[in-house]
């Protein structure tokens, strides 16, 4: 009983996940609600807080503009349990996966979990790429500015990204 969080299996503890939401094919804004609703529906899950709707350009990729957002979730989910069941809700949003950082319909990056720290190259924790991005970083700090840094957001100053939908 109780512990640290498991990366593996569900577990009696709840840990707070942030997940980065990215879309930038088809009718994104729908993709983006269709897939809160799904990670909201996931089991021992719960949608604690959701950031607004942000546009931002493409960063180290090609394509339209993306549609981006970040979820707070409480679940009792392990993060590998968690990140199977965030794919299949790709997957269900008609994900291809032609070439590395192609358009996609829908992708959702497990940023945090709790305060886990893994290296698995299938499940890396926190998300290695998360403090470069503004699409994820200025979601993140509307929802939890307590881990987002001045600094950091400093950093990522010259890319484009816009608010659009409140919450
Ligand atoms: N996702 C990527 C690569 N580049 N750029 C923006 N603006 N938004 C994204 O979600 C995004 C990206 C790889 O997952
Ligand atoms: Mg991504
Ligand atoms: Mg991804």
């Amino acid at each position: 009983m109780g512990g640290n969080v498991e990366l593996g299996g569900a577990s009696d503890r709840e840990a707070l996940a942030y997940i980065g939401l990215g879309a930038n094919l088809g009718d994104s804004a729908a993709v983006l609600a269709f897939a809160i609703e799904a990670i909201g529906s996931l089991p021992l899950t719960r949608i604690t807080r959701r950031s607004s709707v942000w546009k931002s350009a493409p960063v180290d990729a090609e394509g339209p503009d993306y549609l981006n957002a970040v979820v707070a979730a409480s679940t009792g989910l392990g993060a590998a349990e968690l990140l199977a069941e965030l794919q299949r809700i790709e997957n269900r949003a008609g994900r291809k996966r032609p070439y590395r950082n192609a358009p996609r319909t829908l992708d959702l990056d497990l940023l945090l979990f709790g305060d886990a720290t893994s290296n698995d190259p299938q499940l890396t924790l926190p998300h290695p790429r998360m403090t470069g991005r503004a699409f994820v970083l200025s979601p993140l700090a509307e929802i939890a500015p307590e881990l987002v840094t001045p600094k950091q957001l400093a950093a990522v100053a010259g890319q484009r990204i816009e608010r659009l939908v409140a919450p």
